[in-house]
């Protein structure tokens, strides 16, 4: 995982008594010291895990989609509180503020093919180099004892001896009542830091949001996160949102319609590589070129679809979106082209630009 390079000295008294009078010291007022580090958020396709992740930042820098494996690469999102929640200020251990640099994965799943193999390593591999974990899973498809996946997932976490907090998502779609007993019988488990039952969609949308106050269950997770985190200058400056370029997230957004467009099995043979991205000097319009690679020939026209239909509004809806997040005017191209059987061989992934162990 790419690191920051040196710690980023923010508004915490670290800075400001480094350049004052020793005397300083005594008329800051008492402040708890920032909290920093990593948070891998594992768990099964699905769940809700990069919902999750765009929720608690308030901002959409992961895809979306009701298809599974919809994540293929580890994405960094991070959230800076430089001012303490209300739900950290009531809470017995104080007002807590720093900085959480959540690492989505992969949804964990145990299939024969080469890019299920990678994603789920990609998983599993995002808990070596964290500070603590969000163990995801989806509130309609849970029981009291850990299905087979579940199983393997949670046996990595303990094994990892990280903190981790247990976030049952999607509650919305569930009786509540439902949801005491499911948290009893976990809570039996693994020691877990805190378990939230949470609806990340509905948290997340933009009218709850400015409704929220502390207490919902982001907050919730937010405050466990930061307690679970060693104390630490903050890591990043605090307007990061994102470790990822802008042309992955534009290939990204790409992805996500055509995920959409595309029926069953198709989106699993489909990749996307940013071939071109140049703003033009006029600082208004990018260019931005991409090819779509399918698996197999018949896939090409089903990605183009009759009279170029396909192609043109799965393009609008990815141009929209691209738009939205640069600020600025997009002038799109899309090619397609047939990159045999690339899912089911190591070689396949890495030419696509997925890099397999
Ligand atoms: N009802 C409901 N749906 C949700 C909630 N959170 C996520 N979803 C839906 O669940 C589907 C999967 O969401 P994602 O965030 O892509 O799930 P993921 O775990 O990142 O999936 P992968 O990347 O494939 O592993 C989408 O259709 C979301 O809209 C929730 O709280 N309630
Ligand atoms: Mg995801």
């Amino acid at each position: 995982m790419a690191r920051a390079a040196q710690c980023w000295r923010s508004h915490s008294c670290l800075k400001l008594v480094s350049d004052a009078p020793e005397t300083a010291w005594y008329q800051l007022p008492a402040m708890s010291p920032t909290r920093a580090g990593y948070v891998a958020i594992v768990g099964r396709p699905n769940v809700g895990k990069s919902t999750l992740l765009n929720a608690i930042l308030g901002e959409k820098i992961a895809i979306v989609t009701p298809k599974p494996q919809t994540t293929r690469d580890r994405i960094m999102g991070v959230l800076t509180r430089l001012e303490a929640s209300k739900t950290s200020v009531n809470s017995i251990e104080g007002p807590v503020t720093g900085q959480l640099a959540f690492v989505d994965t992969p949804g964990f799943h145990r299939g024969k093919h080469a890019l299920n193999k990678h994603l789920s390593q990609v998983a599993l591999a995002s808990l070596d180099d964290v500070q603590a974990a969000m163990l995801v899973m989806d509130a309609t498809r849970m029981r009291g004892e850990p299905g087979p996946e579940d199983g393997v997932l949670l046996e990595a976490v303990v094994a990892s001896k990280l903190p981790v907090v247990l976030v049952i998502n999607k509650v919305d779609m569930v009786e509540k009542l439902s949801l005491l007993p499911l948290i009893e019988k976990w809570s039996k488990h693994a020691n877990f830091k805190a378990i939230v039952p949470v609806s990340a969609r509905a948290e997340g949308s933009p009218e709850t949001a400015s409704r929220r106050h502390g207490g919902d269950g982001l907050e919730r997770i937010v405050h466990a996160l930061l307690l679970a985190m060693p104390e630490s200058e903050l890591l990043f400056e605090p307007d990061t949102l994102t470790d990822r370029p802008m042309r992955f997230l534009v290939a990204e957004l790409l992805r996500e319609q055509l995920m959409l467009a595309l029926g069953e099995e198709l989106p699993y043979s489909v990749a996307v590589e940013i071939m071109r991205y140049n703003e033009r000097p006029d600082g208004r319009i990018v260019d931005v070129d991409c090819t779509i690679h399918v698996e197999r020939e018949s896939q090409k026209p089903i990605v183009v679809g009759r009279g170029g239909e396909t192609l043109k509004a799965v393009g609008a809806a990815a141009r929209g979106n691209m738009e939205a997040l640069i600020g600025k005017q997009v002038f799109l191209q899309t090619h397609v082209r047939v990159e045999p059987n690339w899912t089911r061989s190591a070689r396949g992934l890495k030419k696509i630009g997925y890099n397999a162990q």
